[in-house]
């Protein structure tokens, strides 16, 4: 029983919060239950200085704003964008979009008619309003003692000399470039290089495979791929510029050049060990110190494209989603003040890597605009002992630290003394992004690493959405563990019934969103028929997230999972048919069907029914070669964990595969089965579980 704490909290933070955590015992006794069997009734305390600063102190004081929010978009949006930095104004009436397929085109402006510079906003600003020499960029190495400290005025010089290198590269405002690299100063920087020249950037995840990065290279057509020699990951080594060579190798198979690779020279792979294309490779330090440090910033329109980002979704190819310029700039800085509570100069950590959307948004984006320093840790977690994160926030002083549950659990796994030898005095707020957190977890890391002082917000959002959409804010009520609570400013969020009716009240159904946010997905890259399809054909009218959620009496809403064939391992994204096709691909496989399961650490793991053309033999070697096909292929966070041999797959007489059956035979729930009767050949699945564990 965990109400000591609450009371305990309540009784520090005085009157005004006693209100305000008596309400959340309400809140947490009707609704916003954990999903999970393990009952945690506790409420973070909410943040005072929050509440000093903003003048948000309450659920009403939140209201208020949220309402003009949804009533008044442009207003509400352009008080904040002004804030900013504008070349050319916004019109008046700046907000346009139809989430309605049929009345027309979907789309989404924001700003429209405003022309800025992302790149401008968050540095130049800076340097022009005298805070040039604070730090922006706090660099910690794989290893204890590797460290770099940048300052915004030296990130606009390197930013400006990699951004003269691109043009002479022949990149143009409107080109993509793809990225693919460690966490090292110089991804960032690449990022805010493209944006200065209004070129579009795509980072792809330094853990995907040479295919991968083939098929995004060439979906982008990013001529330039901007690389590293490797990285370290721990005592791993990552040979990045080889599986780089294959990309370009495969891409250009596939009929599209990468014309120019440059690769900065990581110190865990020394230029002696890698191979090199004359003419085509360039390394970072021979040709970017030459370049001049300053360079124009090119003002594009709000909607001009600022990134690409590849997802998976249930079905085909990985999309490029696209996300633009002013309305992103401007949901990205307001979300991280007002979730996170971030100041100009606060120290602030997002442990996610650059190649997810987290890292776009809230590692490099959010933070700059806010004038923040932001730590970029390019190694591992468990390296070189399970305290390093804390170790980490002890160093640099973390004010915010904002990661995944599924680092949680790992870290939760180990003994506790590797977080309390450590001063954690500096935290302030805790947050979590990606997946569901399990109450047992949160508790953890609010009792254990936040010392219960710190609030946790759990923040729900996708790629597609580009900012963080639903979250507490922590000074305007209390944090319930495993829910995201209310939605940011200008979301509408409802729950959906399977036919899309829109429910009322305490409720759960279908998450989808009423009305354009700023940072809406504008598009998909080179498709916007499947970008429509996708999300607006569900239900016309929203925007389909693809997840599941609950809602309380007092509206506070609890994210229960996807609904779709998404499956989200360590709060990576991954799409069932992606890995079925890679599995299919190997020559002794003829059909594959993949689920997902409830897995300790990574929230969920992939469960893959295999079957093998005739003659082949249900070895370990197949296995192990499955296993394989799927890492080169996607990459090693795919790979599935367990592969079952399946002599036939469970199918309706329309040959659809029933993974409905197949999640149970995967937990071992054979007598919840339900009903076999619509199979083509119910024989099928008895068969399946008689091979279980063979
Ligand atoms: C930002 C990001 C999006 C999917 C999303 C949902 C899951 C994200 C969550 C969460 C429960 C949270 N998700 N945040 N589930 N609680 N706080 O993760 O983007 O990689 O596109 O994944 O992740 O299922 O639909 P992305």
């Amino acid at each position: 029983n965990m109400r000591p704490t609450q009371e305990h909290s309540c009784r520090r933070l005085g009157v005004l919060q006693r209100h305000l955590c008596s309400s959340a015992v309400h809140a947490s006794a009707v609704g916003t239950q954990p999903t999970s069997a393990e009952q945690v009734d506790v409420t973070s305390p909410v943040s005072v200085a929050y509440q000093a600063r903003t003048g948000i102190n309450s659920r009403a004081g939140y209201e208020a704003l949220y309402e003009r929010s949804i009533r008044d978009p442009a207003g509400f949006w352009a008080d904040f964008a002004r804030q900013f930095h504008w070349e050319k104004p916004w019109r008046k009436e700046h907000v346009r979009y139809n989430f309605d397929r049929r009345k027309g085109q979907v789309h989404t402006s924001f700003f429209d008619g405003g022309r800025t510079n992302i790149c401008y906003n968050a540095l130049d600003r800076h340097i022009e309003q005298g805070r040039g020499s604070q730090p922006c960029f706090l660099w910690e190495g794989n290893d204890i003692g590797d460290d770099r400290v940048m300052t915004f005025s030296e990130a606009r010089d390197e930013v400006s000399r990699l951004a003269n290198w691109l043009k002479s590269a022949g990149i143009q405002k409107g080109d993509a470039v793809a990225i693919y690299m460690p966490m090292i100063c110089e991804l960032p920087i690449a990022m805010l290089a493209c944006a200065r020249i209004g070129a579009v950037h795509t980072v792809v995840f330094g853990g995907f495979s040479a295919e991968s990065l083939a098929q995004r290279m060439a979906d982008a057509k990013s001529r330039v791929l901007i690389t590293a020699s490797g990285g370290a990951r721990g005592k791993k080594q990552v040979l990045l510029k080889q599986i780089a060579d294959k990309g370009v190798k495969l891409a250009a198979e596939g009929g599209f050049k990468v014309q120019r690779v440059l690769v900065c020279e990581h110190t865990a792979v020394p230029r002696s060990k890698v191979a090199w294309m004359e003419g085509r490779d360039l390394w970072y330090g021979d040709v970017i110190p030459q370049q001049d440090k300053h360079c124009p910033v090119e003002w594009v329109d709000s909607e001009h494209p600022l990134f690409l980002l590849y997802t998976s979704g249930s079905t085909g190819n990985p999309k490029g989603v696209v996300h633009s310029t002013g309305g992103f700039m401007v949901a990205a800085a307001v979300s991280v003040r007002y979730i996170f509570d971030l100041q100009p100069g606060d120290v602030y950590w997002c442990t996610a890597d650059c190649g997810w959307v987290t890292g776009h948004t809230y590692l490099a984006y959010g933070p700059l605009l806010c004038g923040a320093q932001t730590v970029i840790f390019d190694g591992v977690p468990n390296h070189p002992t399970p305290a390093r994160c804390w170790q980490i926030v002890e160093k640099y002083r973390v004010r915010q630290f904002y990661t995944a549950p599924t680092l949680v659990r790992a870290l939760e796994a180990q003994d506790d003394h590797f977080v309390t030898d450590h001063d954690r005095s500096s935290l302030r707020i805790l947050g979590t992004v990606g997946e569901p957190i399990n109450p047992r977890a949160w508790l953890w890391f609010f009792k254990t690493v936040g010392e219960g002082r710190c609030p946790i917000v759990d923040t729900w959002w996708q790629t597609e959405t580009g900012t963080a959409m639903i979250a507490p804010l922590p000074g305007a009520w209390p944090c319930v563990p495993g829910s995201a609570t209310l939605p940011f400013f200008g979301v509408q969020p409802a729950l959906l019934d399977d036919k899309g009716k829109e429910l009322q009240g305490e409720t759960e159904g279908i998450l989808a969103i009423k009305q354009a946010w700023p940072s809406t997905i504008r598009t998909v890259r080179g498709d916007h028929k499947r970008f429509e399809e996708t999300y607006f054909a569900a239900f016309p009218g929203y925007y389909f997230t693809g997840d599941g959620c609950k809602r309380s009496a007092d509206g506070m809403y609890t994210i229960t999972g996807r609904v779709d064939d998404v499956i989200n391992v360590s709060g990576h994204r991954v799409g069932t048919a992606e890995v079925e096709a890679a599995l299919a691909s190997h020559g002794a496989c003829i059909e594959a069907a993949v689920v997902g399961f409830d897995h300790n650490i990574k929230g969920q793991g992939i469960y893959a029914f295999v079957t093998l053309h005739d003659g082949n033999d249900y070895s370990e070697e197949i296995r192990k070669d499955l296993v394989k096909t799927v890492r080169e292929q996607i990459g090693a966070f795919a790979a599935p964990d367990v592969i079952h041999w399946a002599p036939g797959l469970p199918k309706t007489r329309s040959g659809k595969i029933m993974r409905r059956i197949l999640r149970k035979v995967a937990v071992k729930k054979d007598d919840e089965l339900g009903d076999t009767s619509t199979l083509a050949d119910p024989g099928v699945v008895q068969a399946i579980i008689d091979l279980r564990g063979k």
